[in-house]
């Protein structure tokens, strides 16, 4: 669903990694400083790999923009892989010389010998009978999560126009391992799941809102403080042991997975719908954030926890204020005075946003790739071995949910587009503005 849509392309020792976007409206102002910040951000965390000391993640606009605004033509973006400098022999695209008798040429570099044994937890065996691979090279160079720097970078364009919609994303890292941080959830009342963030609570066991100023406050705070965490993570003490456990998993061979949260601010009522499996906006903000490598669960507002209680536990009371004496401020404002005492729902009811912000989980298992790998049998001799050991990440939850940004952006933006279609921004913010006067109006 969706009027925006996008592929990327790309191995990740080839070349470089290609996006091409279509359906963003003309005349949205765009750099590629803006692409290369968010760019930034994916390639920072404690724990990343050797990979990223070689990578300075830059996107070269090769169309769809002029003088810093979209022409609402194809937008297609290059990322260099800078270390296809010292993969050009095995990730060319020139057949092989076979010699005489069929085998393939003598080399002297061992990077060109065939991957032969899968490493548990990644696409390395389904993805080589799948695709009847006997180089497991040729699965794994796709799935490699580096794919995401390109994700990244349309994500970012979907940012930057949800930016003239006041709708903003924030996200952070809320556990790695197993250590939690304290007062980083938006979900509360639950055992081990973080302590309150001080805004005011409605009731002891509510995902909540205060006043809009404390309520946003307090998440930009979140932000800011994940944004100088070295694993995102919004606690300082938390960073500090989560840091150690990293240190602990690198040392004993090992890798570690998380959960980061997401919190999209100023979403209008209406995205979505109820009417058609494949418009509900829960559904298709699920699909994007599993599409995210090792994305193993995603939850909205209360989520799993939701099912443990009874209803009237759940549901967030309906309450509704004048504009002008909203005591919640510029959010009923701009929600035309319909608003939530609670927000366990995460922002989303029947498929559609609701109006309140939208608040996501997501859980990110370990990198499959172990330095002290598990045993795994070999595809072509079928002798029981170690799984390969390609060069990888500790862990990779800060650039995760660095990515669960860029992807929930796309798909806001998506659903943006189907309520309120423009070819060009102009066009779509009077459509903006008049339903908002409508919405205000109900
Ligand atoms: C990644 C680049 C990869 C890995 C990682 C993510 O680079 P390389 O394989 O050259 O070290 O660091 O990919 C994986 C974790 C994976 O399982 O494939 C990146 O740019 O994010």
């Amino acid at each position: 669903m969706g009027n925006i849509r996008y592929l990327t392309a790309g191995e990740s020792h080839g070349k470089g990694l290609t996006a091409i976007m279509e359906g963003v409206p003309a005349n949205l102002e765009l750099t590629a400083e803006y692409i290369n910040n968010e760019l930034a951000r994916r390639q920072m965390g404690y724990g990343r790999g050797g990979r990223m000391k070689i990578e300075t993640d830059t996107a070269e606009i090769l169309s769809g923009i002029r003088f810093g605004r979209t022409l609402g033509s194809p937008i297609a973006l290059f990322i260099e892989n800078r270390d296809w400098e010292n993969w050009q022999e095995v990730m060319s695209s020139e057949s092989r010389v076979q010699s005489s008798e069929g085998s393939e040429p003598k080399t002297q570099n061992s990077k060109l010998l065939p991957v032969t044994r899968p490493r548990p937890g990644h696409a390395d065996l389904s993805g080589a009978i799948k695709y009847n691979q006997k180089d497991i090279r040729n699965i794994l160079e796709r799935s490699s999560a580096r794919e995401t720097a390109a994700r990244v970078a349309v994500g970012s364009v979907a940012k930057r126009l949800l930016e003239e919609f006041g709708i903003k994303i924030y996200s952070w890292v809320t556990e790695i391992g197993g250590i939690q941080g304290s007062g980083v959830s938006t979900l509360k009342g639950i055992k081990g799941q973080g302590s309150e963030v001080g805004w005011a609570v409605p009731t002891s066991s509510s995902i909540y809102y205060s006043s809009h100023s404390t309520h946003h406050t307090t998440i930009s705070e979140l932000y800011e403080k994940a944004e100088k965490s070295e694993v995102r993570c919004p606690d300082a003490a938390a960073t500090e042991a989560i840091k150690k456990r990293i240190d602990e998993a690198r040392n004993n061979g090992d890798s570690l997975g998380g959960i980061f949260e997401i919190v999209v601010s100023g979403v209008p009522v209406g995205l979505g719908s109820h009417v058609q499996w494949d418009r509900k906006l829960n559904a298709r903000l699920s699909m994007v954030l599993t599409s995210i490598q090792a994305i193993k669960g995603v939850e909205f507002g209360l989520g799993f926890e939701a099912a443990r209680r009874s209803g009237s536990e759940v549901h967030d009371e309906i309450a509704y204020s004048d504009t002008s004496l909203a005591p919640h401020g510029e959010r009923a404002r701009v929600r035309g005075g319909f608003y939530r005492k609670t927000n366990h729902a995460g922002g989303i009811e029947g498929g559609m946003s609701n109006g309140e912000d939208i608040v996501i989980r997501a859980a990110m298992k370990p990198i499959p790739t172990l330095y002290k790998p598990l045993r795994s049998v070999d595809i072509v001799t079928k002798e029981i071995f170690e799984a390969t050991v390609e060069r990888s990440d500790i862990c990779a939850v800060p650039a995760a949910s660095v990515v669960g940004e860029a992807v929930v952006a796309f798909e806001i933006a998506n659903a943006m587009l189907d309520k309120l279609a423009g070819d060009s921004m102009e066009e779509m913010k009077k459509n903006y503005n008049s339903y908002m006067e409508y919405v205000r109006g109900f």
